[in-house]
Order: C-alpha cells, then sequence, then structure tokens
C-alpha cells in the first residue's frame, strides 16, 4: 500500500494554516506532542467496551490501568469523587447524563443559545431539545449577565428535573450556590457543563461547581488542552434526589446510573487511544506550568477585551473573567454580520467564529457577534503586549472590509508575527 498522499498532504497545509494564523476559537487549543503521541498510538486497535476490571474484551490488562489513571488523575485535578472518561465529547457527556437524569418529556432548564447557550443545553434543533421539554433563561439586557431571578422564577413556574449552569460564549463567573439554592426549593438537580472554563476551575481561578453541583460535565480538548472528548464528574457531597437515607448509597446509585448511561446507554467502545491523552493531559494540567498559563490566558483575555473597547466595540457584559468575550458589531458597523466578519478575517489568517449576541436581530447564520478566545495564542506564547497587536489587526480588517489590497498586507503582518512563535511552549 502507498502513502496516502492526498491525506497527508491535506494534514500538512492544516498544520500550516495553524502555524500560519492567529487561533482566535475560544473553543480551540493546541496540545503537547506527548498528548499528541497518546493520541496516534496503538491504543486506537483495541476494543475494550465496559470499565476497568469489567470488560466485554480479553486482553484489557494495559488499557485497564491507562484509564484507571485517567480516572485517578482527573478526580485529583477537580477534587471529585466519581470521574467518566469514556464520554467521546462534550455533548456525549451531556446525552448521558440526560438519558440518566430525565424521561423523555421531562423539563430543564438551560441558558438561552442566542444569550451564550450550548446546543446541548435545549436547543431545538438537538436531541435535549427533541427528546426533553428545555425552557430557556438569558442574560439580562442591561448587563450581560446571567439573569438569576428570571432563572428562579421560571424554576418556581416549570418545576425542571435538571437546571443546567454553563455556556458556549458567556465570559463571566457562575454564581453556583445561587443556582443551587434554585435547584433545592425546584426539586431539581444541579449540573454545571464546564467545558469553556474547566481550566480556570482546575486550577482555583473560577469558581468551583463543587460542592453546589450534583454532576459536572467537560470537554477535554479547550482551556483544559487535551485531546479531543468528553468526561462525566460527581463530587463527595452528592445528595440523594429520591429520598434515599445516605447520600453515599446516593452517590454509589448515581455513579452506576452514569456508568450505565456512557456505556451502553449511549456509546459503544471507549476511544482507548483518546483516553491516554486525557491521562497526560489531567497530569499536564496539575503542574505549576500549567497554573501559570491559565493565569495568562486570563490576562491576555482581559487585556484584549480592554482593546477592544478602546476600538469602540461593545463586548457583552463590559469585559471577562475567563478566556473568552464576545463582541456585539452594532454598536460600531451595524451593517457587518458576524458572518462577513468571519469570512474576511480568514483571508488575513485570522480565525474567530461568528456567534448570536443576546437580544440579536440577525439568524444564526448571519449573527450580529463575534466570539473571540485567547486559550490557542496563549499556548503558542503570546503575551499581553501581542494582544494589543492582534485586536489592532483585526480591527483594521473589519474598517477596510472590502479592501483586499489591505487585507493582504494584514495577511502577512500576521504571518510574520506568528513565524515568531512555536505552536506549543508550557507557560
Ligand atoms: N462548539 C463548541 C464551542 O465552540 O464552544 C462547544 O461545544
Amino acid at each position: 500500500m502507498q502513502r496516502d498522499t492526498a491525506i497527508f498532504d491535506l494534514i500538512g497545509k492544516e498544520d500550516r494554516r495553524q502555524m500560519e494564523g492567529i487561533e482566535l476559537i475560544a473553543s480551540e487549543n493546541f496540545v503537547s506532542s506527548q498528548v499528541m503521541e497518546a493520541m496516534g498510538s496503538c491504543l486506537t486497535n483495541k476494543y475494550a467496551e465496559g470499565y476497568p476490571g469489567k470488560r466485554y474484551y480479553g486482553g484489557c490488562q494495559f488499557i485497564d490501568e491507562v484509564e484507571t489513571l485517567a480516572i485517578e488523575r482527573v478526580k485529583e485535578l477537580f477534587n471529585a469523587e466519581y470521574a467518566n472518561v469514556q464520554p467521546h465529547s462534550g455533548a456525549q457527556a451531556n446525552a448521558a447524563v440526560m438519558l440518566a437524569v430525565l424521561k423523555p418529556g421531562d423539563v430543564f432548564l438551560g441558558l438561552d443559545l442566542s444569550h451564550g447557550g450550548h446546543l446541548t443545553h435545549g436547543s431545538f434543533v438537538n436531541y435535549s431539545g427533541i427528546l426533553y421539554r428545555p425552557v430557556a433563561y438569558e442574560v439580562t439586557r442591561e448587563n450581560g449577565v446571567v439573569d438569576y431571578e428570571m432563572m428562579g422564577r421560571l424554576a418556581e413556574k416549570e418545576k425542571p428535573r435538571l437546571i443546567i449552569a454553563g455556556a458556549s460564549a458567556y465570559s463571566r463567573d457562575w454564581d453556583y450556590r445561587r443556582m443551587r439554592e434554585i435547584a433545592d426549593r425546584a426539586g431539581a438537580l444541579l449540573m454545571a457543563d464546564i467545558a469553556h472554563p474547566a481550566g480556570f476551575i482546575a486550577t482555583g481561578m473560577l469558581n468551583h461547581p463543587f460542592p453546589w453541583c450534583h454532576i459536572v460535565t467537560s470537554t477535554t480538548h479547550k482551556t483544559l488542552r487535551g485531546p479531543r472528548g468528553g468526561i462525566i464528574l460527581m463530587g463527595s457531597d452528592f445528595e440523594n434526589p429520591w429520598g434515599l437515607k445516605t447520600p453515599k448509597g446516593a452517590a454509589k446509585m448515581m455513579s452506576q446510573i452514569l456508568d450505565s448511561a456512557v456505556f451502553p446507554g449511549t456509546q459503544g467502545g471507549p476511544l482507548e487511544h483518546v483516553i491516554a491523552a486525557k491521562a497526560v493531559a489531567f497530569e499536564e494540567a496539575l503542574s505549576e506550568g500549567y497554573r501559570k498559563y491559565m493565569k495568562q490566558v486570563r490576562d491576555n483575555a482581559k487585556v484584549m477585551a480592554q482593546e477592544f473597547i478602546g476600538h469602540g466595540y461593545k463586548v457583552i457584559s463590559g469585559g471577562t473573567d475567563n478566556h473568552s468575550m464576545l463582541i456585539d458589531l452594532r454598536t460600531k458597523v451595524p451593517d457587518l454580520s458576524g458572518k462577513v466578519v468571519e469570512n474576511t478575517l480568514v483571508k488575513a489568517d485570522i480565525t474567530i467564529n461568528k456567534n448570536m449576541v443576546p437580544f440579536d436581530d440577525r439568524s444564526p447564520f448571519q449573527t450580529s457577534g463575534i466570539r473571540v478566545g485567547t486559550p490557542a495564542i496563549t499556548t503558542r506564547g503570546m503575551k499581553e503586549i501581542d494582544m494589543k497587536e492582534v485586536v489592532g489587526l483585526i480591527n483594521e480588517v473589519i474598517m477596510n472590509i472590502s479592501d483586499d489590497k489591505v487585507i493582504a498586507l494584514v495577511k502577512q503582518k500576521v504571518n510574520d508575527m506568528m513565524a515568531k512563535f512555536p505552536k506549543f511552549t508550557w507557560d
């Protein structure tokens, strides 16, 4: 068999694209070489349906050790009592939790997609909105932060079985304690999807969902800087939602229900090469270097938000507590959609994504906003001073949206700038 040059040429092109451009998609990052090595290992050859010590296939002795290490490391990272590292993605993790705690038609509360929520938190095109009955809370019009009063009113009225904290495009911290009070009053379970801020939570830089949330889900490839994948966690204080006498008994029962909801409920064979890579990333995230990295991610994001504001853009909620920010283009360039800005920035090798903004008057295919984030460029070693230059280049493109000459010049500046940064730096 000859080498598959068609595919490897394309991989080479993608590698160059990643090296030469400024990557600002808030959910993306660059992994270390050992995370990549584990992902590309012989573990991909192995079937291992089941869990460590309880597999449906022989020859899992080393796989069991890999998965156990991943579980132990992620428990240490998040101070969790229970972890399932098998979900293939964040969406799969959320599907498994919903299968475990909801019946079809049950009501749950999640943040509205156009206010920063995630597809799996109740969008009508997603299983979460097709199988269950989602009710959406929003952010306030005045300051763009989660409207906890609205959430409380909706919970009281709708009596959801589950309330979800978490978002895809939200730059502020979450008040899990207040949400737990709302959940307790409504008789609901509380779940946090920490896919975006996971790295800040692991390093103590944002509120921890434990002990307030019964269940936590996350992806492993955003701020956590691991391979593409998902996890499900529970803390030590899981209180039983079914009136059992001992919380311990409830926690054990819930962990079994969650395990069954992942396999065989929603998935078959786990991706053990990815689980090995998750284990590597968890160990990296326990290091001092990673803590310094996360601090730089936030410092960079804060400077970036201020620069956008300085250039006359509206940043939703006026700034950021984390790695991301949502920019409402309507204040500065009301005629430009997020789609046009996204497409034009790509021509200059700057990658962002169009995003709905709260109370948007454009469709999700056009949008009035863009979302940007700093995890990937911080991994490349960029610092606060570079953020000013990056925002300046974005502004130059936006203000010259139809001028191909200016855009070509910006692209050259971007490529020259990025030639100075390796793909991965430790801190
Ligand atoms: N699609 C991801 C994001 O970009 O935020 C979330 O799953």
